[in-house]
C-alpha cells in the first residue's frame, strides 16, 4: 500500500499575512511529512480546473477572482490518512464556525467578501487528490 497524499494550499490570505510557516508548522507538527513545496501564480485555468465541481454556484466567479488575487504555496503532503486529518487540522470551511484549534478556528476570520477567506485548502479524497496533484505540481 502506498502512502497517502493530500495537496494543501495556502490560499492567497494566508500568504499575504505571513502564515505560510504557521501553516507548515502545524502539519510537520501533526507528523506529516512534506513531498513537495513551491509558491505559486495560479492562472485561470488552473483555478477552473481545481474547483471545476463548484461551478455556477454563486461564489465561484468570487473564489476563482480571490484565489488569483496573489501567491499560493503549493505542498504535497504524505503521511497515512494525511487526507482526513489535514481537513481535521484545517477546520470547518467557515472560519466563523471553525473550531478553535484549527487552522481557520485560530487564524481565520470572515471578512465580509463574497468568498470565504479561509486561509488553507486541502483535498478532500484520494480522487480529488490525485487530480489536484496533476494540477499543482504536473512535474511529479
Ligand atoms: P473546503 O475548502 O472546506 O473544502 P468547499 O466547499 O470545497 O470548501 O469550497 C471551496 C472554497 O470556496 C472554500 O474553502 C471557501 O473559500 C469557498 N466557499 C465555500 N462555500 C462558500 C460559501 O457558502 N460562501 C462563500 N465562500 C464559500
Ligand atoms: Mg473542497
Amino acid at each position: 500500500m502506498t502512502t497517502e497524499r493530500s495537496l494543501v494550499l495556502v490560499k492567497p490570505d494566508g500568504y499575504a499575512r505571513g502564515l505560510t510557516g504557521e501553516v507548515l508548522r502545524r502539519i510537520e507538527a501533526k507528523g506529516y511529512r512534506l513531498a513537495a513545496l513551491k509558491v505559486v501564480s495560479p492562472t485561470t485555468d488552473m483555478l477552473h480546473r481545481h474547483y471545476a465541481e463548484h461551478e455556477g454556484k454563486p461564489f465561484f466567479e468570487p473564489l476563482v477572482e480571490f484565489m488569483s488575487s496573489g501567491p499560493v504555496t503549493a505542498v504535497v503532503i504524505e503521511g497515512e490518512q494525511c487526507i482526513a486529518g489535514f481537513r481535521s487540522l484545517a477546520g470547518a470551511t467557515d472560519p466563523t464556525k471553525a473550531a478553535p484549534g484549527s487552522i481557520r478556528g485560530d487564524l481565520g476570520r470572515d471578512w465580509g467578501a463574497k468568498v470565504q477567506k479561509n486561509i488553507v485548502h486541502g483535498s478532500d479524497s484520494p480522487e480529488s487528490a490525485a487530480h489536484e496533484i496533476g494540477i499543482w505540481f504536473p512535474e511529479l
